[in-house]
C-alpha cells in the first residue's frame, strides 16, 4: 500500500492509469489522458480526466482545510464517510447522487461519474437562468433520505450500526457546530463581513433570545441522529442543467436531524433570492425572483407529499409500527402531519441559521460575494440576516408557505 499522496495533474494518470474501474471507463492511454484540476471548494482536489471512451472525476481530500492552507489541518478520513455517504444516497433517493467508480481510502479519493453538461447551481442562479423541476427534485431527495435513513424504515440494529459508523467523523462535524451555529453570533476569529453591514450585525449579536434559540437548535443539532445527512446542501452542493438536477459532495454528512438538509437548500434559495437585485436587469428581476420563490414553495411541498407517500408505504422500523396503530382501525396520518409541521419549523429555523453564517461567518456565497458594490452588498446582506432572524426567533408564524413568500416579498422591498 503507497502512503497518501496528494495527486496533481502530472502525476494522476500514473497514480490510475492501471486501476481498471478507472482505466477502462477513461479509455486509450493513460499518457495521454486530460487531465484538469478544477476543485473551488473549500476543501478538496477535484479532477477531470478524459480519454477515448469517456470522462470521470477524481475527488482527492488534503490533510488540510484548502481556503486557509496546512495551518488548519483536517483528517484524510472525512474522504470515507463521503464514499458511504455516496453509497447510501444511491441506494435510499437513487439517481441524484454520482454514481462511484472507484474508492481508495488510503488515498482518501473517490472516482466517481462526471456529470455533464451539468454545472454548479450557483452559477446558474446567479446568471439568471431556470431549472425545471429544481423544488421538486430537491424536495424528493431531502425526504427520501431523511425516511429511508431514519428507523421509520431501517432496522433498529442496522440504523445503530451505522450511527455508530458516521459517529468516527468528529472532525467535519465539528466545523459546522463552530462555523454555522456559533462563530455567526459572536466575534469569532475566522468571521468576515461587509464593513457597512456592521449595524445590523451588531444588533444581531446583542439577541440574546436569538442566540439561546440557535444553541438549542445546536443541541438537536448534535444530539439528535434522526436520520443520515447529506450536511452540506447549499446550491453549491447541487448540479443541473435546464432540466436535471443532481446532488454532489456529501462529505459533511453525518446523523442528524431529519429537518437539516431541507433547511439549508432553502437558506441558499432565500440567499439567491435576495442577491438578485445585483445580478438582473430591472425587467427580469421581479419575474426572477417568483420563480425562486416558486422554488422554494415546491421544495417544501415535494417533501411533504413524498414524506406522507413513504410513511404510507414504507413504514417498516420500530417507529410508529403499523401495528400499534391500525389495530384498531386507526391511521396514523394524523401522527405524520404533526411530525412533518415540526420538521417544517426546525426547518425554518436551520434555513436562518444558514442565511446568517454565509454573510457572517468564514464561508461566504458567490451569491452576495460576487456583488462589487460594498453598499448594495450590504444592503441585500442586511435582508437576508433580518429574513433569517424571523425565521429563527418566530418559525411558526411562517409554515404556512403563502406568509413565507409574503416575508421574503416585505424583506426584499426594505
Ligand atoms: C472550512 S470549511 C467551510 C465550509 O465549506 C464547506 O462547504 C462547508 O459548508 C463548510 O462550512
Ligand atoms: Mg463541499
Amino acid at each position: 500500500e503507497q502512503p497518501y499522496q496528494a495527486l496533481n495533474v502530472d502525476t494522476l494518470a500514473q497514480r490510475l492509469g492501471d486501476v481498471e474501474e478507472v482505466a477502462s471507463r477513461v479509455g486509450g492511454n493513460p499518457g495521454q489522458w486530460q487531465i484538469r484540476e478544477v476543485g473551488d471548494g473549500n476543501l478538496n482536489l477535484v479532477f477531470i480526466v478524459s480519454g477515448s471512451a469517456g470522462s470521470v472525476v477524481v475527488k482527492q481530500a488534503l490533510p488540510y482545510v484548502r481556503m486557509v492552507g496546512e495551518s488548519w489541518p483536517l483528517p484524510l478520513y472525512r474522504a470515507h464517510f463521503e464514499y458511504y455517504a455516496l453509497v447510501r444516497q444511491a441506494q435510499r433517493a437513487p439517481g441524484i447522487a454520482p454514481e462511484v467508480f472507484y474508492f481508495d481510502k488510503p488515498q482518501a479519493l473517490i472516482v466517481m461519474e462526471y456529470l455533464y453538461p451539468h454545472t454548479i447551481l450557483r452559477r446558474k442562479l446567479i446568471s439568471g437562468e431556470r431549472v425545471a423541476q429544481l423544488g421538486e427534485t430537491i424536495g424528493e431527495f431531502c425526504a427520501r433520505m431523511a425516511f429511508r435513513g431514519s428507523e421509520l424504515s431501517l432496522s433498529s440494529p442496522e440504523k445503530k450500526v451505522d450511527v455508530g459508523l458516521f459517529s468516527g467523523n468528529v472532525a467535519i462535524p465539528a466545523i459546522t457546530e463552530s462555523l454555522v451555529f456559533t462563530d455567526p453570533y459572536y466575534g469569532a476569529e475566522m468571521n468576515r463581513h461587509t464593513p457597512e453591514l456592521s449595524p445590523v450585525v451588531d444588533e444581531l449579536r446583542r439577541n440574546t433570545r436569538l442566540k439561546a434559540k440557535v444553541q438549542r437548535l445546536l443541541m438537536k443539532f448534535t444530539a439528535n441522529t434522526e436520520t443520515m445527512l447529506h450536511g452540506d446542501l447549499h446550491s453549491g452542493s447541487i448540479m443541473a442543467t435546464e432540466s436535471d438536477v443532481r446532488v454532489i459532495d456529501p462529505e459533511f454528512s453525518q446523523y442528524g436531524p431529519m429537518a437539516f438538509d431541507l433547511g439549508m437548500a432553502v437558506a441558499n434559495f432565500l440567499m439567491a433570492y435576495f442577491s438578485q437585485p445585483a445580478h438582473r436587469q430591472a425587467d427580469e428581476l421581479e419575474p426572477y425572483q417568483a420563480w425562486i420563490l416558486e422554488v422554494i414553495e415546491a421544495c417544501f411541498t415535494r417533501f411533504d407529499a413524498e414524506f406522507r407517500h413513504l410513511w404510507q408505504t414504507e413504514r417498516t422500523g420500530i417507529l410508529f409500527p403499523k401495528a400499534l396503530f391500525e389495530a384498531q382501525g386507526n391511521s396514523a396520518d394524523d401522527a405524520c402531519d404533526a411530525l412533518l409541521e415540526e420538521i417544517r419549523l426546525d426547518a425554518l429555523a436551520y434555513c436562518g441559521i444558514e442565511m446568517h453564517r454565509r454573510v457572517l461567518s468564514l464561508a461566504h456565497n458567490a451569491d452576495f460575494e460576487e456583488i462589487e458594490d460594498t453598499a448594495l452588498r450590504a444592503k441585500l446582506e442586511a435582508r437576508n440576516v433580518l429574513m433569517g432572524q424571523a425565521l429563527i426567533m418566530e418559525p411558526e408564524a411562517y409554515s404556512d408557505l403563502t406568509a413565507l413568500a409574503d416575508l421574503a416579498r416585505a424583506y426584499n422591498q426594505q
